[in-house]
């Protein structure tokens, strides 16, 4: 029997401590499996496979499944009352039974073979120092990312006008500098409350030369042009009495051309003490390089304004776990994002978790990574990622006219599948960055924009809205993504509907005790439509209120069908529920 994708590990998302008590245990097989059963027990109780003594451990079969692409998804959670498992696989195809375990596949005689000693899967003890965990507050946080520079502009004593450009609609580009700064953050602070926002991702506001800000010259310096230390205080203090968390962006991959660290080596070349805090390949650099691509230092991308930083030098990581440290102690802000989170060190990350971990306990620590980061996620490193994927699975959704329900759902249980259910609970989902191109620029649609919304903020992990966004702004890549914000049109009629509903969905999305579901509609179902429907169900699955729909035209008569994901709120699961709801009654 050849079996097609049968996949299990001791480690990472597919054998994991939930928590002290709770292990959970995943595993992939192919459509060939019918029906799995584990047999799990204590290592020193539960007798030995093949050994002399008999095997009395606990068999019990797994029934929770997801379908993944070409493979199911087996998953259930044990409770070792000591802390310590071992466990195997009894698998079911049409014809057959086998065993699987960490020598691989066996028949029953195989197993009940005398004097065979078989290494089950182990888990030789749960201790709590390696559970993996992140912060509760996220999982119900509704984030707000803001780029400062075109959020708002709150005058400043004795700011010099003549340093910026004025506020405008339309394009804009990364020269441009429009003067949005902290103070007209916190001038909206009621405003982004009202809307019902309790998390504001900033993008960079340390001192650099770009308006971007990605180009760090001084990591512990509030960039003048936004404001300064008391300001920034002053934005967080009250953001908390609104109870509204703070996240700031961290560039630790690459500084920008005047960090002095930079500046000192340019100077002073291989005798400078800060020479091994950049990844210089040829000495020495040149001081006036000859074309746009100096060959001589590793850089972010190709981008020689920003000189890549060596995470992997042990000063280098003191230096920024004390920088954060400062952001904590001088701040109290509540989270750290980390620009390019994929290419700094492993080692920088877990010395600097495990030094901010002790400085503030519940500090959220989110990476930026486009790509599946379980090596990220394991409990020692980040919280959590920005999850792009889940972004360009939803899209897809949309655009994609042709897409199947199972592509659909295997791009969903895919995203959730990927990493541990402490990381889903608090993963940082989104529709649009400031390095992407706005959700409405792509769809011109207001009809798949809420419905795209409503997916957001179903999904486990915590929902941000990139600022604009409750006006349905438009903007393409990079920097057009980056637009100002136009206040003087926000009282219109029709920015104040569109301000009503996003506010509508996250207060669905706040609703405790609401169980609710999303019906994601197929070709063939109606005419070819893609639609979302947004129900909230009783806990019987009786329908209690459409809470967001498509146009009438698309919603005659609801085919009896699964509810492919139903949220159930607090546990954050999102559970494949498969059973059939009533013929939804005729409107
Ligand atoms: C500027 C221009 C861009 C131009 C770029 C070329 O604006 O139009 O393409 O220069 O170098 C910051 C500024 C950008 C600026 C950039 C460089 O915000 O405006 O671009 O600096 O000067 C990858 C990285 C990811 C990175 C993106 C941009 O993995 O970490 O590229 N994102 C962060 C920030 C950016 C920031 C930087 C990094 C640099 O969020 O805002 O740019 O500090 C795929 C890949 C991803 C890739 C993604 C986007 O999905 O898998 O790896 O992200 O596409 O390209």
């Amino acid at each position: 029997m050849e079996f097609t994708g049968v996949y299990h590990k001791t480690s990472e998302q597919m054998s994991y401590a939930l928590n002290e008590n709770e292990l959970v245990v995943n595993l992939k097989t192919g459509y060939d499996v019918r029906r799995v059963f584990i047999h799990h027990g204590d290592p020193f109780e539960a007798g030995i496979l093949g050994g002399n003594e008999k095997w009395t451990g606990t068999r019990e079969e797994i029934v929770f499944k997801k379908r993944l692409r070409h493979q199911i998804w087996w998953t259930t959670t044990l409770q070792p009352p000591y802390k310590r498992c071992k466990y195997y696989f009894e698998l079911h195809t049409e014809t057959e039974i086998w065993y699987y375990c960490e020598d691989g596949f066996l028949t029953k005689d195989q197993i009940d073979m005398e004097g065979r000693m078989i290494q089950c899967f182990t888990v030789p003890w749960m201790n709590p120092a390696d559970v993996n965990c992140t912060p509760g507050w996220v999982n119900d946080t509704i984030w707000y990312q803001i780029f400062p520079d075109r959020f708002c502009r709150g005058e400043i004593e004795g700011e010099r006008k003549e340093d910026f450009v004025p506020w405008r609609k339309g394009k804009v580009t990364n020269e441009e500098r429009f003067g949005g700064n902290l103070e007209g953050i916190r001038q909206k602070l009621p405003y982004l409350a009202d809307l019902g926002i309790t998390g504001i991702y900033l993008n960079p506001i340390m001192e650099a030369e770009s308006n971007h800000k990605y180009d760090t010259t001084d990591y512990t310096k509030i960039d003048p042009h936004f404001g300064d230390k008391e300001t920034f205080a002053k934005l967080v203090k009250e953001a908390h009495s609104l109870g509204i968390r703070i996240m700031v962006d961290a560039v630790f991959n690459h500084c920008g051309p005047k960090f002095a660290p930079w500046q000192d080596v340019l100077e002073k070349g291989q005798k400078s003490p800060y020479a091994d805090w950049f990844m210089v390949q040829t000495w020495p650099l040149l001081k006036k390089r000859a074309d746009t691509r100096d060959g001589r230092f590793y850089s972010f991308a190709f981008a020689d304004q920003m000189p890549k930083i060596n995470t992997n030098n042990e000063e280098v990581i003191d230096y920024f776990c004390g920088v954060c440290e400062g952001w904590i102690t001088d701040y109290d802000i509540d989270g750290i994002r980390f620009d390019v989170g994929n290419e700094v060190s492993h080692r920088f990350l877990k010395k600097i978790r495990e030094h901010l971990k002790r400085c503030k306990e519940d500090i959220y620590l989110l990476g930026e990574i486009w790509h599946d980061a379980s090596q990220w996620l394991m409990g020692d490193e980040y919280d959590s990622v920005m999850n792009y994927p889940l972004m360009s699975g939803i899209h897809d959704f949309f655009l994609d006219k042709g897409m199947k329900k199972e592509e659909f759902e295997y791009m969903i249980n895919r995203c959730y599948t990927m990493y541990m259910q402490q990381n889903n609970n608090v993963m940082f989902n989104l529709l649009d960055s400031h390095d992407t191109e706005r959700l409405m620029n792509r769809f011109h649609d207001l009809d798949m924009f809420y419905q795209q919304l409503a997916v957001l903020f179903t999904m486990p992990g915590s929902p941000c809205i990139y600022y604009g966004t409750e006006i349905a702004m438009e903007g393409g890549h990079d920097p057009d993504c980056r637009r100002c914000m136009p206040w003087d049109e926000l009282e219109t009629p029709k920015n104040q509907e569109k301000i009503r509903s996003v506010k509508s969905l996250i207060r669905m999305r706040k609703e405790e005790d609401a169980c609710r579901s999303l019906y994601f509609h197929f070709p063939g179902e109606y005419e070819n439509e893609r639609c979302v429907e947004y129900i909230k169900l009783d806990e019987n699955q009786n329908e209690l209120e459409v809470l967001l729909n498509c146009s009438e035209n698309e919603m005659k008569v609801r085919p009896e069908g699964e509810i492919l994901f139903s949220r159930k709120y607090k546990d954050g699961i999102l559970e494949k529920n498969g059973t059939l709801i009533r013929r939804k009654k005729k409107r």
